[in-house]
């Protein structure tokens, strides 16, 4: 809700203007009334230039990825931002954090911190600062501190096992991660949870060229003490392990993986993990190296099981004919289907391990009330050259997320105006929510589709996947493939993709995939069976959860393609401007009201400031709040009398009127005293 009254500020208007040129404005809502796209971007890019990376729309946080360290996040840092308010310090990652803290606090409700942008814009960059700011900086009265550390450090361990390099980003999230930061009623910091969400298993077995496996294998494998690498059977060289170097692309220079080895094993150990926890999990990463090159190191491994058995298991089926069983040597295909599955099942069940054991020891057992942060960092929106069922999922997960966007902001925003009767000039925005239904709508949506056709194993292929939604989606017009195109467009689509026309952008997916690397996971799937629609459940889940709490936004964008230092390239953040809706957002949020109150929460507020509201007023609220601000000089511009709730547009006159009340509270004892004695 946009009605916080500590969203108050004091508009320093004249510091703001006189730095100006230099340093733009750090509110966009301070913008000139009719700001251009054009006007938006100049200021952005003269404040990235002066290292200036943050901005507000009011209460959203704008963030550009600079690319290069900035001296802003230090412990003295985060000491000047504690406590302030919100707009009389420069825009900063540590003030929205706090604002939302200090909101938990006073309104003791649960509240959420949706982090978005595309891949490689700084989300998980930020949301690493928050979680910084309340385990470093939050008030410590009791002796948690080790809650807190376990929280840090369960980031560069779940960094190292779901985190990947990609063509967008040398440290690509590979897996959502919502993290609920619990607080006491003291505000200390006291305990974490967290919910992962689809881990991109299949890099285990498969990168591209350019990209990597997940971090942890390379670590391991480069930094791993001696007497480690002995007792799993691996040696110190990526070079030996296929699913290693698929990408060609074993040693990057932004990473080093042999002293994040080391971080990465000091922060397992903090986190309760003992020596056997840590093996176990080296184990599995291990047999994950193994896979393609080693099969008796993986029997090893896994500890207790029968060299013969592995292979046996992983080459042949087993038939039962009349009075015996017999193997049935499967072809070579299926044989590293096989492998790959099992491969990546080990993967995927060590990080689900991985996390329930972080949960478990940033568990806070003590069943005293507390408040709750949540914190949403989760893959960004992405397009390669080839996008398969990976792609398809994320982008389908940021198409939720800015549904989710839209409706607690621009939509909700503008149905209260319409309930109140507030007379408002609709500001028009593309509602995406065409695009979340065409894939999850039931029955029609692409999810219900490709559960249908894994269902029949038998009949059912890729393509004959991509005829029932070329039936299905005929006239959809987010929807094209080779078939349903124009002539233009034909051209550019070849005949096992179809092509999605996201919010952010158009994105073609690779339907006819060898092993899982199409849309349609084939080659006896069972395994992979369902998981678009668990996926879908699991995001229904997750906006089930968000809705129940408030909202604070940080929009990420990034700055250039290349991860450069300092460069601004300005189509590419005019198109994230656009499809972000920023600027919808700043119009609905100017020509609306930052604040709005019901009347009789108003009246009982602030009634002392009015001889003819104190003590009591004993007609309408409504009527009592139109008398009251006519006392108190409100002009007719500023607010709005709504069906039941006053409207107030610009932050200051709340403040003006807080200010008033601080004075005519310390005040206020004597007159109540002199009003009974009256009696
Ligand atoms: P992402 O989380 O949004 O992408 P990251 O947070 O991993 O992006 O940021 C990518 C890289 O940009 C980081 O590794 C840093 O090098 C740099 N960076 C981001 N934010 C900052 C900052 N505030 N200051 C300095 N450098 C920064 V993905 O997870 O790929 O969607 O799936
Ligand atoms: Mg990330």
């Amino acid at each position: 809700s946009a009605s916080k009254p500590h969203e108050t500020h004091r508009l320093d208007m004249e510091g703001a203007l006189t730095a100006r040129d230099r340093v733009g404005i750090q509110d966009f809502v301070l913008l000139d009334a009719h700001t251009s796209e054009t006007a938006f971007l100049d200021n952005l890019k003269k404040r990235f230039s002066e290292n200036l990376i943050y901005t507000y729309i009011g209460t959203l946080l704008v963030s550009v990825n600079p690319y290069k360290e900035l001296d802003i996040y230090s412990k003295k840092q985060m000491d000047i931002y504690m406590g302030v308010n919100f707009f009389e310090l420069p825009p900063h990652i540590f003030a929205l954090a706090d604002n939302a803290y200090h909101t938990m606090l006073a309104e003791a409700n649960n509240h959420f911190i949706l982090i978005s942008g595309e891949s490689g814009a700084g989300k998980t960059e930020a949301s690493k600062k928050i979680l910084q700011y309340y385990a470093v900086s939050c008030p410590s009265t009791t002796l948690l501190d080790n809650v807190r550390d376990r929280m840090l450090l369960s980031n560069p361990v779940l960094e190292a096992f779901g985190n990947s390099k990609t063509l967008k980003n040398d440290n690509s999230s590979r897996f959502g991660k919502y993290m609920d930061i619990q607080f006491d009623i003291q505000g200390d910091a006291v305990g974490g949870h967290i919910l992962g969400y689809l881990l991109e298993k299949s890099r285990v077995v498969h990168q591209n060229h350019g990209e990597r496996n997940f971090h942890i294998f390379y670590q391991l494998v480069k930094g791993g003490e001696e007497d480690l690498l002995h007792q799993l059977g691996l040696e110190s060289n990526c070079q030996h392990y296929s699913y290693l170097v698929q990408g060609e692309c074993a040693n990057v220079a932004s990473i080093n993986d042999k002293n994040d080895w080391k971080t990465v094993r000091n922060a397992l150990s903090v986190i309760d993990f003992d020596e056997r926890d840590i093996q176990v999990s080296c184990c599995h990463t291990a047999c994950g190296n193994s896979f393609c090159d080693d099969i008796h190191s993986i029997a090893y491994c896994l500890l207790g099981v029968n060299v013969q058995v592995l292979q046996e298991g992983l080459t042949s089926r087993k038939i039962e004919a009349k009075t015996d069983e017999v193997l049935s040597p499967f072809t070579v295909d299926h044989a590293i289907y096989a492998r790959d599955a099992l491969a990546k099942a080990i993967y995927g069940r060590t990080f689900t391990w991985l996390v329930n054991k972080i949960n478990d020891s940033m568990e806070n057992k003590d069943s005293s009330r507390k408040t709750v942060i949540g914190l949403l960092d989760i893959y960004g929106f992405e397009v390669f050259y080839v996008n398969s069922f990976e792609q398809f999922c994320i982008n389908y997960c940021n198409e939720k997320l800015q549904q989710l966007f839209i409706q607690l902001t621009l939509k909700s925003e503008q149905e209260e105006y319409e309930a109140e009767n507030i007379g408002w000039e609709p500001v028009q925005f593309f509602n995406n929510k065409i695009i979340c239904d065409l894939v999850e709508e039931k029955h029609r949506g692409i999810i219900s589709v490709l559960d249908e056709e894994c269902l029949r194993p038998g009949e059912a292929t890729d393509l004959t996947f991509l005829e029932r939604l070329e039936e299905k989606l005929d006239s959809h017009p987010h929807f094209v493939t080779h078939k349903l195109a124009d002539k233009k467009t034909r051209k550019t689509l070849e005949r096992g993709n179809f092509r999605l026309l996201h919010y952010a952008g158009e994105v073609t997916y690779c339907v006819v995939g060898k092993g899982n690397h199409g849309v349609r996971p084939s080659g006896g799937v069972t395994l992979l069976l369902n998981v678009a629609s668990q996926f879908k459940s699991s995001l229904l889940g997750l906006t089930d959860i968000l809705m129940s709490k408030e909202p604070w936004y940080v929009r990420c964008l990034k700055s250039n393609e290349s991860q450069q230092p300092g460069q601004f390239d300005d189509v590419l953040v005019r198109h994230q401007v656009k499809y972000l809706g920023l600027m919808e957002h700043l119009r609905v949020r100017r020509a609306g009201f930052a604040y709005r109150c019901r009347y009789d929460v108003f009246l009982q507020r602030y009634k002392p400031l009015c001889p003819a509201t104190w003590p009591y007023w004993r007609g309408v609220a409504a009527e009592g709040v139109e008398v009251l601000v006519q006392h108190l000089g409100y002009l007719p511009d500023e607010y709005k009398m709504g069906r039941t709730k006053i409207f107030i547009r610009h932050p200051r006159t709340l403040f003006a009127t807080e200010d008033a009340f601080e004075v005519c509270k310390h005040d206020l004892a004597s007159r109540i005293q002199a009003q009974y004695k009256a009696y």
